[in-house]
């Protein structure tokens, strides 16, 4: 890819091209209620940091007479009237999809060297065109043109404006496939709102994974026609003894199809062989001594097993993955495999090398936690690293060792990019148990060379998980996963050469008046110099 200069914001550079921008006209198009809201924003303020970006030219201006133009499939005549969607609140401009005319916004699919999900936002006076080889790439190139417009544009009232996007070429594409936000619905059930919520947050910052933790000794979320008992009474609660939930299989295809509309992939979790207290108080048979313990409503983990060596527990997993991977189009379902303290090593590795084999029989991908590497993971199976900067150096050697011999590896190291992680000792909601992460912690490290002894290409991405032991509440997840699951997006998508948290942190700064006019309530960390409300 051509690289024009980093993305590194270097003042002088952005101001100079303010100051040529001005020069040309481009900063006095029509009345703006003052001079510092007439300036476009520059194309490299968003998040996650493009790829590349050349700024210059005259911006383009969002006018009442802007068509969006999809000329192609009608994946992406949809993605423009999502685009068309997001922007008539603010506005208050028509803003009607077509497939014809010149300038305007235009949404077209082209080869090029674009990658699955790269795109190219060219603007100019004439027009803003997103150009990407795939829908996907169209979409995430939404999400910049988003940003790049004043943060007003995301409330649902008519807005003063002016709309207007920086000149110049934005040319971008992530650093790795797999960019994760996991959301546990066991600890405290959400409904699905709630998680289309969520996924349309992190939607902004070109997430592309979804992964759901649908089981653990506390709830289990997930209709199992075969296993009714699973959801109806292991789903009747949750952590503090609320009333809990789960998703019928509507439900739960409501919350893929949505997710597909914003490109992201449902990863759904089943926790195995710990962390099953729900199924095992579901079901008395599938306990070693047939009887069912009571319903768990605490936070203490490690203490629930499946019975490895009852033949009925493969019974089990085998209906509860079958029908899972029936309701999941995505390549992955995860098998969690963390925290077994009560099942014995031999019996782990037993209980893994059978249940791997299932997950492959209805062609789906494992992912586990990293305990699975102490066993023998699959061939093309996912290890998800969960472990601190401080852990065994011969832990992260089995982990390293498992990448060497093939197994990919997702990043979500607790100490830095764990959400329920408390941000200060002050923090309300959350825990601590892998220290205090603070804004600037969680985005300053590097995906690429964060275990020793992994070669490169095993690293296929970050992802931020998000417990809720102490969580109930939209407002609760939000606060937690904002600020810090940007950075963790970014991560995810940037080159390694944009990394550098003075500069992210201005980038980030930006993101505030944004998630105050999407109503998001959001830690204002001190370390990011958020503009004044
Ligand atoms: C651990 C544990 C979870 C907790 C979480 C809380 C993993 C993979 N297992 O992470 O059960 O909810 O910490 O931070």
């Amino acid at each position: 890819m051509r690289r024009h200069h980093s993305t590194t914001p270097r003042t002088p550079r952005v101001l100079g091209c303010l100051l040529l921008l001005a020069a040309a006209g481009g900063l006095s198009l029509g009345p703006a209620p003052t001079a510092q809201a007439a300036a476009p924003t520059p194309l490299h303020r968003v998040v996650p940091a493009p790829a590349s970006v050349t700024p210059g030219g005259t911006p383009y201006r969002i006018t009442r007479t802007t068509r969006v133009r999809a000329d192609g499939p009608a994946e992406v005549r949809r993605i423009g009237t999502y685009l068309a969607g997001l922007l008539r609140p603010a506005t208050g401009y028509p803003l009607p999809v077509t497939d014809r005319g010149t300038g305007g916004i235009r949404l077209r699919l082209a080869s090029g060297d674009f990658g699955a999900e790269g795109y190219r936002l060219t603007s100019g006076a004439g027009g803003v065109t997103l150009t990407a080889r795939t829908p996907a790439g169209l979409f995430h190139g939404v999400q910049t043109l988003r940003q790049l417009l004043p943060a007003s544009v995301e409330r649902k009232t008519v807005q003063p404006g002016p709309w207007q996007i920086a000149g110049g070429t934005v040319q971008d594409r992530p650093r790795y496939a797999y960019r994760g936000a996991m959301l546990d619905v066991s600890r405290h059930f959400f409904t699905v709102a709630q998680v289309k919520r969520y996924i349309d947050q992190v939607a902004l910052y070109k997430v592309n994974e979804l992964h759901l933790h649908l089981s653990d000794d506390q709830g289990w979320r997930i209709a199992v026609d075969s296993w009714p008992r699973l959801a109806s009474y292991g789903g009747s609660t949750q952590v503090g003894g609320g009333r809990g939930g789960f998703y019928t299989k509507a439900d739960y295809r409501e919350i893929v199809r949505y997710a597909a509309s914003r490109y992201l992939e449902v990863v759904p979790e089943i926790d195995m062989p710990g962390h099953t207290n729900a199924a095992l108080a579901s079901y008395a048979r599938l306990n070693c001594d047939g009887v069912a313990p009571p319903l768990y409503t605490g936070t203490q983990v490690g203490f629930s097993s499946l019975c490895v060596p009852k033949e009925v527990t493969y019974d089990f997993v085998d209906d509860v993955i079958r029908e899972l991977a029936a309701l999941t189009p995505g390549r992955y379902l995860h098998i969690g495999g963390d925290e077994a303290h009560s099942t014995s090593h031999t019996d782990y590795v037993r209980f893994m090398d059978r249940v791997q084999p299932v997950v492959a029989r209805y062609g789906k991908t494992v992912i586990g936690w990293h305990q699975l590497t102490g066993a023998h993971p699959a061939r093309g199976a996912l290890a998800q690293y969960w472990g601190l900067d401080g852990t065994a150096a011969a832990e992260k050697e089995q982990v390293a060792q498992a990448a060497r011999n093939g197994t990919g590896l997702i990043l979500s190291p607790a100490d830095r990019i764990y959400l329920d992680m408390k941000y200060t000792s002050a923090t309300r909601p959350g825990t601590k148990w892998a220290g205090l992460v603070e804004v600037r912690r969680s985005y300053d490290w590097n995906p690429g060379a964060y275990l020793p002894g992994v070669p490169g290409g095993a690293v296929r991405g970050v992802e931020a998980p998000l417990w809720t032991e102490t969580l109930a509440t939209s407002a609760g997840l939000e606060y937690m996963a904002f600020p810090r699951l940007a950075g963790a997006a970014e991560l995810g998508w940037s080159p390694a050469a944009t990394h550098d948290w003075n500069a992210y942190k201005v980038r980030l700064a930006a993101q505030g008046p944004r998630w105050d006019a999407l109503g998001i309530r959001y830690y204002r960390s001190p370390q990011v110099p958020w503009p004044a409300r």
